[in-house]
């Protein structure tokens, strides 16, 4: 048999890069990045690369199960699928006669493939559709749309006409996105300059011009010194301010008192520095992008870090700007017709959301809600009983703070039922486990990224399930037939496909060629977008209407974040190249390439303590310890330990992954509470630990 070139989008993390996969009797031989998408160029980052070791793996759910013990317990009944998705309709069907369809809540991990989970949730009657965000960068979604009236993806990153690009804590070269990657490094062979503000050297740091030490948590400082500079020395970009921005004087009072001598003394940069910087980025404006940061679920005043970062831009004159943050152009702008939403077979939810988010909390989005709150309606019953979930590609007892507490909170459930390819704890606490097939083995409905350029893509099946797993559409198709939603009861993907592209002149074979189809022609050289800002005045307006009647204030004063008690220090986390998040460490072969996380922590600190590099320490919290080697180095912060996310995997299930390294999450005891009032999201970093020798 001839090898054939399949066009697929990776699954092995959230960015969803467009690849190829070159398969021989059904069989995955290769996977690159897709050839025709120039940023790609053929590139798979490692993660991407091991999607065949997930393909083979054994330890992934092999069929759907039924809970038989108690729940965590781990005892598992395998059934065909029809009885798996009969069960998982009729106790649905029980949660809504007796509570409503309100009561049954439903959460993702949203991205382009959501319309078909939105409409399965409308098509219940539920107005309870949520997703990981509030674990991740829903701070920075609105704090975008405090300044600009727009979400965050309605800007795109031009990196690749950038002069100067500031990473404020965000890692590009670790935490990665291929093709933006690809573009900045495009831009830095042309001499863009590259500033990284972190509270360690990553290899981010490594690479940059300027490396801007932070202390944890005091990011606002700075970035107020900086506002407080570009006026004070007129820095900024005057014509755009004049044309674009209200409320400049009242930002300037604002700003007085933050000098950058003051932010000194917050941040631990030294003032010179920080004027030397804010003269470099003045000199490259308006190509510069101060990026606004992306896993920001971390202090409660993360959503102000982001908002000024957009000020900031703003001043720069780059909203908008070549080389600066581009407002994306959707199917509309260039004269096209979108696809057609699954979610509009149904009427709207007119029922208030369990979350509060639209009613009470009228500042935030109402799109996915905030998770967290809805497991608090879980818990409260208050303002409804929440009585069903449905995790689906989603893993929130590793992902939110405080896993026992949500265990607690999932015990008020009737029904916990969770999709997933790979095992997850939230899986193992699950009452009915429905396995996805990986991304390689399944096709996905249709889907558009809007950008300077929109265009439609699709995932094509690589190859057949290798185990008794299905696609997304099989699943919910299968359920929604089973609830009596017609409307949703497709019996073919090509069905979907087709009802998505009537009317947009696209048909599915004209995907066959390269995988996706543009909408536009090629934008080579990117002229500025005039700013087509949604707020009330058309302008950015400083003083933002929308937080004002909420009583939340849009320029905040600066309150320090606590310095760690003594003996302990703040407990950071974040990302490497290697693994995603929490359901890669059991891959077989990212595991072989690193298989435990560890302690960075300060070499000073560590002295004091007498703990050397590479010892095995304990970490404890409120009774609660664990162990894990030191990493010894004077290249984090002293107030600061760090971890990667993901590790301290405890079921038995996962042979390779049991029981190495550390989970940062449990150590985060009560931090379901601890959220940024302002924007919305979980404020994981406000923990604090001790560290001791075993
Ligand atoms: N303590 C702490 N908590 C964190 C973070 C942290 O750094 N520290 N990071 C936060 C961030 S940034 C995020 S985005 C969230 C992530 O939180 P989650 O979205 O819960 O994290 P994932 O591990 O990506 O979980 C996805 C689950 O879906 C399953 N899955 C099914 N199909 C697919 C697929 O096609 N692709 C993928 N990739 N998975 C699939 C996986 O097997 C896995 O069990 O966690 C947040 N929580
Ligand atoms: N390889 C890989 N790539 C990924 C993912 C993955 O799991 N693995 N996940 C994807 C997802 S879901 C997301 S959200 C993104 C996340 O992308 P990023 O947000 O860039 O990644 P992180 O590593 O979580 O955090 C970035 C940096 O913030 C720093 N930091 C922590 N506290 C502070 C502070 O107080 N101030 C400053 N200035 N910096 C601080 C950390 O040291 C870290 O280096 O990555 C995406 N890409
Ligand atoms: S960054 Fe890597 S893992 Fe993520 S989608 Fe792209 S290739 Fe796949
Ligand atoms: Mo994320």
């Amino acid at each position: 048999m001839t090898t054939q070139q399949v066009f697929s989008v990776c699954g092995m993390c959230t960015v969803r890069c467009p690849i190829m996969a070159e398969v021989k009797n059904d069989n995955v031989q290769l996977l690159q990045g897709n050839p025709h998408v120039p940023a790609m160029k053929g590139t798979i980052c490692p993660k991407g690369a091991a999607g065949i070791a997930l393909l083979h793996d054994h330890e992934r759910i092999q069929g759907p199960m039924i809970r038989e013990g108690k729940r965590g317990e781990g005892k598992w009944r395998q059934v065909s699928w029809d009885e798996a998705l009969e069960e998982t309709a009729a106790r649905l069907k029980a949660v809504m006669d007796k509570h409503g369809a309100r009561s049954v809540a439903f959460s993702d991990r949203s991205g382009p493939f959501k319309d078909l989970h939105q409409a399965f949730v409308r098509g219940l009657g539920s107005p309870n559709y949520t997703n990981h965000d509030s674990s991740c960068a829903r701070n920075v979604h609105h704090a975008c749309i405090s300044v600009t009236g727009a979400g965050r993806e309605e800007l795109v990153y031009d990196y690749k006409n950038a002069r100067h690009v500031v990473f404020q804590t965000r890692n590009i070269f670790e935490a990665i996105n291929v093709q933006e990657v690809t573009n900045l490094t495009a831009a830095m062979d042309a001499g863009c300059k590259i500033t990284v503000i972190d509270i360690r050297a990553t290899i981010s740091a490594t690479k940059a011009d300027r490396f801007l030490l932070v202390r944890p948590g005091s990011d606002y400082a700075l970035n107020l010194a900086v506002i407080h500079e570009l006026l004070f020395k007129k820095l900024y970009d005057a014509e755009y301010a004049a044309r674009w921005i209200n409320d400049l004087g009242q930002l300037e009072e604002f700003v007085r008192p933050y000098s950058p001598e003051w932010a000194e003394g917050e941040t631990g940069v030294p003032a010179g520095e920080i004027r030397r910087f804010v003269q470099e980025i003045a000199a490259a404006r308006p190509a510069v992008i101060w990026h606004p940061g992306w896993m920001t679920a971390r202090y409660t005043d993360s959503f102000y870090v982001s908002r000024t970062a957009y000020i900031i831009n703003a001043l720069l004159g780059s909203i908008g700007a070549r080389g600066g943050l581009m407002f994306t152009k959707k199917p509309g702008d260039v004269g096209r017709k979108g696809l057609n939403k699954l979610a509009d077979l149904f009427p709207k939810p007119t029922e208030k959301r369990a979350d509060g988010v639209g009613w009470l909390y009228k500042h935030f989005d109402a799109g996915p809600g905030l998770a967290h709150l809805v497991y608090k309606a879980m818990e409260t019953g208050e303002p409804y009983p929440v009585k069903a979930y449905i995790a689906y590609r989603h893993d929130p007892l590793m992902g939110f703070p405080d896993p026992d507490r949500l265990r607690q909170i999932f015990d008020h459930l009737d029904l916990l039922v969770s999709v997933s390819f790979t095992w997850s704890d939230t899986a193992w606490y699950s009452d009915i486990v429905l396995p996805l097939s990986t991304y390689l083995e399944r096709e996905s409905i249709m889907a558009c990224k809007n950008g300077l350029r929109p265009y439609f893509f699709v995932r094509r099946r690589a190859v057949q399930p290798r185990f008794d797993t299905r696609a997304d559409w099989e699943i919910i198709c299968g359920l929604a037939r089973r609830l009596g939603i017609g409307e949703l009861a497709f019996s073919s993907i090509e069905d979907i496909w087709n009802y998505q592209l009537e009317g947009t002149g696209v048909r599915p074979e004209d995907f066959n060629a390269t995988g996706f189809v543009n909408l536009a022609q090629p934008v080579e050289d990117p002229p500025f977008t005039e700013p087509r800002f949604k707020t009330p005045s058309g302008k950015i307006d400083i003083i933002s209407e929308r937080l004002e009647k909420q009583g939340i204030p849009s320029l905040k004063p600066y309150t320090a974040p606590k310095r760690p008690p003594k003996g302990q220090f703040r407990l950071t986390f974040g990302r490497c190249a290697v693994h995603t998040q929490g359901h890669t460490v059991n891959n077989p072969m990212l595991s072989e390439l690193m298989s435990e996380n560890v302690l960075w922590i300060n070499d000073r600190a560590a002295a004091e303590l007498q703990i050397t590099d590479g010892e095995r320490v304990t970490v404890s919290r409120d009774g609660y310890s664990e162990t894990i080697r030191a990493k010894v180095t004077p290249l984090i912060h002293p107030e600061a330990v760090f971890v990667v996310h993901g590790f301290g995997h405890r079921l038995p299930v996962e042979s390779r992954a049991y029981g190495k390294g550390l989970a940062d999450n449990c150590f985060m005891q009560g931090g379901l509470e601890i959220w940024d009032q302002a924007g919305g999201s979980i404020a994981m970093q406000e923990h604090f630990v001790t560290v001791s020798k075993c």
